[in-house]
């Protein structure tokens, strides 16, 4: 972090203030001083009075719909997810899935947890994990998601997990239908913790696979100030993020 006790006009680095990080960036709080020009009066354009809004905007853990056709952005353990299951089809062959839609209302990706042996999968004998992203849970700590695929509460489920301890905080499991329904969970009280979402699959038996699509998932978007010559940025951030409302 750069700061200055005085304004140099002709020194970028003394103009306002910079953040720079490796990965994430924690702001607890931040204030910004009208600070006097170093060359005297009226050598630095001041800027005009604004009102900073210090609401952090949201975003989403990445391949959260797994539009990108496969599992980039998630972590793949043992042989239950696979790259190949990502798929846009809309009709398992014995009933529609009702994955969500793009933008433009055609089928999105989803991941049907099911490889037909006939085609060189292992059906419903495969077992593993898939971890998203980490990330610091944000805004409203409202979480939803489609889920598909057997009923099995033990061996077949959706967790929100916490990264620090691994400790399982909420789940949800399959209907035994590869129809989707969506889960909503109030993770109100896990806002700020660092977590992630992971999806387990250690079920062999008949309706022995999960189905998932269109996680949303409240994290830290980037915040650009507004204000010229002070870019901040936040990945991260326990909510608070103060700018003084008027810099003359
Ligand atoms: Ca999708």
């Amino acid at each position: 972090m750069k700061k200055t006790s005085r304004a140099y006009p002709v020194r970028y680095d003394s103009l306002g203030i910079q953040i720079y990080g490796d990965g994430n960036v924690d702001v607890k709080s931040m204030k910004v001083w009208s600070m006097k020009s170093a060359y005297g009066e009226g050598t630095v354009v001041p800027v005009k009075a604004h009102t900073q809004d210090t609401k952090i905007k949201t975003g989403n853990i990445e391949n959260a719909g797994f539009e990108t056709g496969d599992l980039t952005g998630w972590t793949v353990r043992g042989n239950a997810f696979s790259n190949e299951m990502v798929t846009k089809a809309t009709d398992s062959g014995w009933s529609i899935f009702n994955q969500a839609q793009r933008s433009d209302g055609s089928a999105g990706y989803h991941l049907w947890g099911f490889k037909d042996p006939a085609k060189g999968g292992l059906g419903d004998a495969g077992t593993g994990s898939l971890m998203s992203n980490k990330f610091r849970l944000a805004g409203d700590g409202q979480i939803n998601f489609l889920v598909g695929g057997g009923k099995d509460s033990d061996n077949l489920y959706v967790a929100l997990v916490r990264a620090s301890d691994n400790t399982v905080l909420l789940k949800a499991t399959g209907n035994n239908s590869e129809q989707y329904s969506r889960v909503n969970w109030d993770a109100t009280q896990f806002v700020g913790e660092e977590l992630y979402i992971k999806v387990v699959d250690n079920s062999t038996g008949g309706f022995g696979h999960i189905n998932v699509d269109d996680f949303h998932v409240p994290v830290p978007a980037k915040v650009i100030s507004d204000i010229p010559n002070i870019n901040v940025i936040i990945n991260e951030g326990d909510n608070i993020v103060e700018v003084a409302d008027q810099v003359v």
